[in-house]
This record gives structure tokens, C-alpha cells and sequence, in this order.
């Protein structure tokens, strides 16, 4: 801290001539485009960038956490004035942010933790992702009342803090209903893809989907290859087996506006402005931010005029 704190004072003397940061250069290093959520960040960040007059350097690191270090690296040969960084995974991130803290460049986490030391980086920006999970467990809760339900989980990409997370979050919110059981989880790195080919091969195994009352998806890419694997099997996605989701993309609520899909928790894909205004808040005058910034998270189900939300979502940059 006391290294940001100097780095702060020389900061202070530079930016009292420098007015507001314009024309800052920014590092973004990108997971990738793995769902129609992530391109949505992506464009709101270059949109947000431009809006300040800031140049971004982007990396899409297709979801490998090497590429990610090695765009932050690059990004510190270059000189950078900040780095935002979406890690595609919790750990192994301490040596290249000890190597940013050294050349004295903060660095703003979106959307994802990671369990580094907290000096390591300015500040987080992200939802309580274990609440979402809660949020989608309590709702399938309410949904089924005394039913059995046996679920059928489609985990985010393994080691990220959304799938440790917001499985934790749903297990907490199903612990003590014991009508709920989740009888299958398995990964869909958060792509449309694998979570039909997930979903197929759970559907094969629960007797042709027969046994399955529910399926939690960790985002709603996996849960629309899902519901396709669904109608495939010949059931009814939204009626036979019920289906709750995380991040509220437009295509979910055109599912749910078809039936097809029942409740999905809000991610905001706008983590840069928040990011955006904290650095400005440390640039003029070396306020530290909070370690985490945390963003709302809205429940939408089918009550919810899926079918508007649709037309307010799409088009932007999903
Ligand atoms: C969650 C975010 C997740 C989204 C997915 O904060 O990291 O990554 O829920 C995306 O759509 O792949």
C-alpha cells in the first residue's frame, strides 16, 4: 500500500497540471467471446473508453489464462496508464500483477476475482455472484414448493469464480429443501456448444430427460444450448424440465417470452464505467477505492414482459 500511496503523491504532482486524465492509455486484457454476455462487456467497455477519450489496447485472450498474461505484460512494456483485466480464472495471477504494481500501474478487475493479495490490484468491479445463485436456487424453490425436483446443473468455466461461486450460492438456497437434489453438474465453459452437448449426454442418462424436474445453468448461453437439447429430446423446455439462468441476455428472454425458459438473474455488462470512475477518482487525487465495487443483480421471469426486455436488450452489443 505504501508503494501506491507514493506512487500516489508522484501522481498528485503530475495530475495537478494534467486536469482530468484525457487521452489516457488503457489495457484491457479480454477472456474472450464466450457468450453473448462477454461480447456485451466488450462493447460497452470500448463504448465507455470512447466516451472519455481514453485509447484502449484490447486483448481477447480466447479464454486462456496465458494469453491474459502475456497481454498484461505487454501491456507494462508498453507503458500503459491502467490495466482492466476480466481473469478467466481465480488463481495463478500474483507474479504478473506484482509485475504492473511495479511499474506502479494500477490495475481494475471486471467482473471475476481472482485470490491474489488485495495490493495487487486498485479495486474490483463485479456482482455478488454466490446472491445470484441464491437468487435462481430460491426461485426454483418457490417454483416447485413440495415437488421433488431433481436438478441438473451446467457449471461456468472450472476454476472461475462465477462457477465456484454461484454453485455455492444455489446449493446454500436448496440445503434445506430436501425435495431438491441436484443429481448431475458438469462444466459448459459458459458456451452455447457444450452446454447442449452437456446437456444431451445429462438427458440421456435421466431417462431420456424424463427424470429431470429442473436444469441450472451458471449463464443463460449454456442454458439456451440446453434448451435446444431439450426440444431435440422431444420435451418441452420451460414446462417439462424447468429452466433458470444467470446474466439476462436477450435470447433468454426471447426463450422465456416462447415458454421456453422461466426465470434469469440480471448481470450488468457495464463493469468499465464503474472501473472507469474509480481510476479517474485515483488519478485526481489519489482516492483509494473500495476492494470491491459490487453492481445489482435483478431476478426476470416470465411475469417480468420478457418480450420488452427483449427489445430493450437486443442490438446492444450482445
Ligand atoms: C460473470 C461472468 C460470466 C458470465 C458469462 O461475472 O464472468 O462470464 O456470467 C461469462 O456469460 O462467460
Amino acid at each position: 500500500m505504501t508503494r501506491y500511496l507514493m506512487s500516489t503523491a508522484a501522481m498528485l504532482a503530475v495530475s495537478a497540471s494534467a486536469a482530468l486524465a484525457e487521452g489516457e492509455t488503457i489495457g484491457f486484457s479480454q477472456i474472450g467471446s464466450e457468450s453473448g454476455w462477454r461480447a456485451a462487456e466488450t462493447t460497452l467497455t470500448r463504448t465507455r473508453a470512447e466516451e472519455r477519450g481514453y485509447q484502449l489496447q484490447f486483448s481477447d485472450a480466447q479464454q486462456r489464462q496465458e494469453n491474459q498474461i502475456a497481454a498484461i505484460r505487454s501491456f507494462v512494456a508498453q507503458g500503459v496508464d491502467a490495466i482492466l483485466l476480466a481473469p478467466v480464472v481465480a488463481t495463478g495471477w500474483d507474479s504478473v500483477l506484482e509485475e504492473a504494481k511495479e511499474a506502479e500501474i494500477p490495475v481494475v478487475l471486471l467482473d471475476r476475482q481472482v485470490d491474489s493479495a488485495e495490493d495487487l490490484y486498485l479495486t474490483a468491479i463485479g456482482s455478488n455472484l454466490v446472491h445470484e445463485g441464491e437468487v435462481a436456487g430460491e426461485w426454483l424453490a418457490g417454483e416447485v414448493g413440495e415437488r421433488d425436483c431433481r436438478i441438473v446443473e451446467l457449471q461456468g468455466t472450472t476454476g472461475s469464480s462465477p462457477a465456484i461461486d454461484r454453485k455455492a450460492g444455489f446449493e446454500a438456497a436448496i440445503k434445506d429443501h430436501a425435495n431438491l437434489e441436484i443429481v448431475r453438474s458438469q462444466t459448459g465453459d459458459f458456451t452455447r456448444a457444450l452446454g447442449k452437448e452437456v446437456m444431451e449426454s445429462f438427458l440421456q442418462a435421466e431417462n431420456g430427460g424424463k427424470d429431470i424436474c429442473a436444469l441450472y445453468a451458471h449463464n443463460d448461453d449454456m442454458a439456451v444450448g440446453a434448451i435446444q437439447a431439450i426440444k431435440e429430446a422431444g420435451l418441452k423446455p420451460g414446462e417439462d424440465i424447468l429452466v433458470v439462468s444467470i446474466d439476462g441476455v436477450p435470447d433468454i428472454f426471447q426463450a422465456m417470452a416462447n415458454g421456453e425458459a422461466n426465470a434469469t438473474v440480471e448481470l450488468t455488462p457495464d463493469m468499465a464505467g464503474p472501473a472507469f470512475d474509480a481510476l479517474e477518482a485515483y488519478w485526481a487525487d489519489g482516492t483509494m477505492p473500495e476492494k470491491f465495487i459490487q453492481t445489482e443483480s435483478r431476478l426476470y421471469t416470465q411475469a417480468d414482459d420478457p418480450a420488452g426486455e427483449y427489445e430493450r436488450r437486443k442490438g446492444l452489443g450482445y
